[in-house]
């Protein structure tokens, strides 16, 4: 309660962080400003206005954000805002609901970062502990904001999926163990350079008694982090992880002895093996039992629009990845399927790019996928890279195109390498309504 005594507290931003954040704050018995650049939000109606100090749409003030002592800014607004800049540069204190939860929290937690994976990993882990009955709660860029977790007394750990917006503003957070999956080109919109999206996502390695990071990327090496480091490497085993052969099949390699054949998983393809390590490190260490990781691994519900088998008729298998917003889900989508296919494999692909260079998909595309249908605003840059390739206009169109073309044997893979925002409300509904064309086309 003896947070912000006597400070001036803006919260910017008003979606699910900063509704969470307000009703926290109100809780302590602060009376916070409230803005937020967007004309009206949804779920404002929630807060009682009497029990705020204002609430202003509309482009920041930065006379009033420069009258403030603490600005909780949420993940979706850029810190590099002019007014909020001017407002830290007269002293204004800037911190995300990651840092306040921080400062609050007294609960074990593990935390997942990287540019793919998080929210595969993030899930995995908080059934791991489950499965040891350890009650723990995924939160974080997962949905639930930490704040709203804090609140959860049947939580006993936390698991928590940091974006790297989230990263940037959190200086405090302790954590028993923290693992950077990968870093590939996303979101340069908002960090403007690869350098400062690394930076962020080394963050996680602040305040970390253990930390995990991918041993075949070297942007996930912890800098300057004198904690004990695993290196999760799936080509040659190191630091007691990575894929073993034992009695005719690869196992997973955990903690320095052999875990479970991967064919007994319940996901499929290679990049959810590096998932499954970095998530028993994770679940390891905050004290997870062996078996408790074997079974989670063997139950484990893959979330929906990850590589999804959404029909498998006559033949040919429809696979849903629209999560893969980037180039680096897409090309492990293939990497990870393309050995289970016998046929032709067939890529819909297409959509926002948010301003990146898809030269590297050429090759992959070239060598490992035979027939490349897109779609959307940067479906042309991507059908230019491979020869032959089929624009169409939408997506029901390019799942027509693909009935057209598949035989028995062939996989029809939607995995975008962008995001849906041009065509579509977000990748879910991209993913259910591929779904729903795949079932008109096959019936
Ligand atoms: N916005 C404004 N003006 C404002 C505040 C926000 O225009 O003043 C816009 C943002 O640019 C963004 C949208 O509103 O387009 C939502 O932003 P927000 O900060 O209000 O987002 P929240 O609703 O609080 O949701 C955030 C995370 N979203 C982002 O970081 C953009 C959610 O991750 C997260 O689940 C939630 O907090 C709870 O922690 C979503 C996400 O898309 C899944 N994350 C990005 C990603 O994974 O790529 C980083
Ligand atoms: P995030 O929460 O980071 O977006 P998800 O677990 O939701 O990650 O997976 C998003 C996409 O990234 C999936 O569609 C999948 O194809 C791909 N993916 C999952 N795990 C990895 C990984 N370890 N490396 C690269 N790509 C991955």
């Amino acid at each position: 309660t003896k947070l912000f005594q006597g400070k001036r507290v803006a919260v910017i931003g008003l979606g699910v962080t900063g509704l969470a954040t307000v009703r926290f704050l109100l809780k302590q018995g602060v009376k916070p400003v409230l803005m937020d650049t967007r004309l009206k939000v949804a779920g404002i109606e929630t807060i009682p206005a009497e029990k705020v100090d204002g609430i202003y749409f509309g482009e920041l003030d930065a006379n009033r954000l420069a009258r403030m002592d603490v600005l909780l800014v949420s993940p979706g607004l850029d810190t590099s805002h002019p007014a909020i800049r001017f407002a830290t540069a007269q002293g204004a204190q800037l911190m995300g609901d990651v840092e306040l939860f921080a400062l609050c929290n007294e609960k074990p937690v593990v935390a997942v970062t990287g540019s793919n994976g998080k929210s595969t990993v993030t899930k995995l882990t908080e059934h791991m502990l489950n499965c040891s009955g350890m009650q723990a709660l995924a939160a974080g860029n997962i949905g639930l904001a930490v704040l709203d977790a804090l609140e959860r007394t049947d939580a006993k750990v936390y698991v928590l999926e940091l974006s790297s917006f989230q990263l940037d503003t959190t200086h405090s957070l302790k954590l028993r163990a923290a693992a950077n999956l990968n870093v590939t080109e996303d979101h340069l919109d908002r960090h403007g350079t690869m350098a400062a999206y690394t930076a962020a996502k080394q963050r996680i390695y602040l305040h970390t008694d253990v930390a995990i990071y991918n041993a075949e990327d070297p942007l996930t090496r912890p800098l300057g982090c004198a904690a004990p480091q695993i290196g999760l490497n799936l080509q040659q085993p190191q630091d007691g992880y990575g894929l073993v052969q034992q009695q005719g099949e690869t196992w997973l390699l955990v903690d320095g002895a052999p875990l479970l054949p991967v064919t007994q998983m319940s996901m499929v393809g290679r990049h959810n093996q590096f998932n499954a390590l970095a998530s028993c490190a994770l679940a390891l260490a905050v004290g997870c039992r062996r078996e408790a990781l074997v079974q989670a691994l063997k139950t484990y519900q893959p979330l929906p629009h990850r590589c999804a088998l959404v029909a498998d008729h006559a033949g040919v298998r429809w696979v849903n990845d629209s999560k893969a917003t980037n180039v680096g889900a897409t090309l492990a989508a293939i990497a990870g399927l393309r050995a289970d296919v016998s046929g032709k494999l067939i890529l819909i692909a297409g959509g926002d790019g948010k301003g990146v260079d898809f030269t590297e998909l050429a090759t992959v595309l070239r060598q490992q996928v035979d027939q490349v249908i897109t779609l959307g605003r940067d479906g042309p840059a991507i059908a230019a890279l491979v020869p032959g390739s089929i624009e169409v206009a939408d997506l029901t169109a390019a799942v027509k195109q693909a009935a057209a073309l598949a035989r028995a044997g062939d996989m029809v893979l939607l995995s975008p390498a962008c995001a849906s925002l041009d065509m579509f409300k977000n990748y879910e509904e991209r993913g259910r309504l591929f779904a729903d064309a795949v079932q008109q086309v096959i019936k």
